[in-house]
């Protein structure tokens, strides 16, 4: 791919791509459409009102919005502006965002009215320097000191010249949550956006101006933002924006077009959502939907679901693993060569390396490893947090965090989490393999694995799993999937015990959080 000039901004790159599709939808929300050349005017009057409200460039600014039109504009508005837009995940508590609001020193909050409770509370919380509040869809009455966004867009006139930025220039925060500590703020810059276009938008999944993109992962993941941002906005797609929770059923609505009248071509989601999908009685037949492609990440998506997704749909799901750290999608399978149970081979672009725990680099098929991966659209660092970022970026590498094996055919297969993994008899147990295996039995819905310590201090598997019918739980159930599991694993795999649960742990993201279950088997 071509770079990007020095001198470059995201916003100006997404108007002059689109110059000629002014009438054409940019995006479909649950109220209505907005054209590109709408989208353009707004986030145009967006950049000036941020100047006005006396917002300099290089300040951040809160970004706490349900997926709506609005968002994108106000964004893009920020990146035209030279102002840092920082987009927080909109499941928060107030506490969170009070960390947040302290941590980037925001000068103005870009809310939903939905979410202006909770905003409310955390600036109650702690000392904050907001300086103006705008507020997206008023659900009421607005506080004092508030403006509607409709009317703080109105105020100015587009804004003609943006900030003059290089693409190395900060552009965007999204906060990254670990599995302990505080979320950490991870800075990105103008030009990793187009990066992650460049290299995997156009040449991977091949999206198209015709294409009608719909995410379940929201605009304020890494992976909804460049699903249903970077990406189509980069060959000038529509995009459907859905502000509520992803369940099976909202998803449904909007893939038969009964929700904003569109049939998504291309749908991007997440392994748990895909599983619930196929259990729905209410999966929409395949001629019901134009779907042409899928895509999944994070967590790695079992083969099973992949095989009865495509056996059903016609239409493959391309599994891949991206990180908030590198913005998106570093190593995938490809349309047309979807290799299930893996996720694929390195995204041309982005170089990728196992390493074991002295750092040397593994050659050879089947050594499971450290994923460090080297690419244009890494984050710089985390903000103000040297020592989490020396960890994690290591002059041109980053550190995934995740444990991947190579096959004999070059396809990397995910071996779980570095910190998940258990060794048994002095042998890596993949928690994740173990659990693939499990939901491949019937009654099987999700299931996590962690080791536990037996009477002699040894460390062995143990399941916590989720039945499609609860009322089926049992030790006979129980001692079936043993056997199940013994069946298709080498033996020291198999879990020597198995908790019938509700439901699993997950981060926002969906990732299972096999530490909290660490955590409770201790205590
Ligand atoms: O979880 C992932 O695999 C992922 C993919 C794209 C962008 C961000 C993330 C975390």
């Amino acid at each position: 791919a071509v770079p990007p000039p020095e001198r470059f901004n995201f916003a100006r790159h997404v108007f002059e791509r689109n110059a000629r599709r002014a009438a054409r939808p940019a995006y479909v929300d649950d109220a209505g459409a907005l054209s590109y050349g709408a989208l353009e005017e707004r986030a145009r009057r967006c950049a000036a009102a941020l100047l006005a409200s006396g917002i300099r460039r290089e300040e951040r600014v809160l970004l706490l919005m349900h997926d709506c039109n609005d968002w994108p504009v106000a964004f893009l508005g920020c990146l035209h502006a030279g102002v840092v837009p920082v987009a927080v995940n909109t499941l928060l508590t107030a506490d969170d965002y009070a960390y947040m609001l302290g941590h980037s020193r925001a000068q103005a909050a870009l809310v939903s009215g939905a979410l202006l409770p909770v905003l409310d509370k955390a600036m109650a919380l702690g000392p904050h320097e907001l300086r103006a509040l705008v507020v997206s869809r008023p659900a009421s009455g607005l506080p004092a000191g508030a403006v509607a966004f409709d009317a703080w867009l109105d105020a100015q006139p587009p804004l003609a010249a943006g900030a003059d930025t290089l693409a190395d220039d900060i552009g965007f925060w999204l906060y990254s949550s670990g599995s302990t500590g505080r979320p950490k703020g991870t800075v990105h810059t103008h030009g990793n956006l187009y990066w992650t276009a460049e290299l995997y938008a156009a040449p991977v999944l091949g999206l198209r101006e015709d294409d009608v993109c719909f995410s379940a992962a929201k605009l304020f993941f890494a992976y909804g933002l460049g699903n249903a941002l970077s990406f189509p906005l980069s060959v000038g797609a529509t995009v459907l924006l859905m502000a509520e929770r992803p369940t099976p059923d909202a998803v449904f609505r909007r893939w038969t077009g009964e929700v904003g009248g569109l049939k998504p071509t291309v749908f991007f989601g997440a392994p748990t959502g895909y599983a619930g999908m196929l259990a729905s009685p209410n999966l929409p037949a395949r001629n019901a939907v134009s779907l042409r492609l899928c895509s999944s990440a994070g967590e790695a998506l079992p083969r099973e679901i992949g095989e009865r997704f495509t056996a059903h749909f016609g239409c493959e799901i391309i599994d891949g693993i991206g990180s908030t750290e590198m913005l998106h999608i570093f190593l995938s399978n490809r349309p047309g060569d979807v290799r299930y149970g893996t996720t694929g081979k390195p995204v041309a672009g982005y170089r990728v390396e196992l390493r074991d725990e002295t750092g040397h680099v593994l050659e050879g098929p089947d050594r499971v490893g450290d994923l460090f991966i080297s690419g244009p659209s890494a984050a710089l660092m985390y903000w103000t947090q040297r020592a989490r970022s020396e960890e994690t970026f290591r002059g041109a590498w980053t550190k995934s965090g995740d444990k991947y094996h190579r096959d004999a055919d070059g396809y990397y297969v995910y071996a779980g989490r570095s910190d998940d993994m258990l060794k048994v008899s002095g042998q890596y147990v993949s928690p994740f393999e173990v659990e693939s295996t499990l939901v491949r039995h019937d009654a099987v819905l999700e299931a996590a694995v962690i080791g536990i310590e037996n009477e002699d201090g040894l460390i062995r598997a143990k399941a916590f799993v989720v039945l499609k019918d609860p009322a089926a739980a049992g030790p006979a159930l129980g001692e079936t999937l043993q056997a199940f599991v013994k069946a298709r694993l080498a033996p020291h795999k198999y879990p020597r015990e198995v908790e019938f649960v509700t439901e699993l742990p997950k981060t926002a993201t969906g990732k299972i959080q096999r530490f909290r279950l660490r955590e409770r088997e201790r205590t």
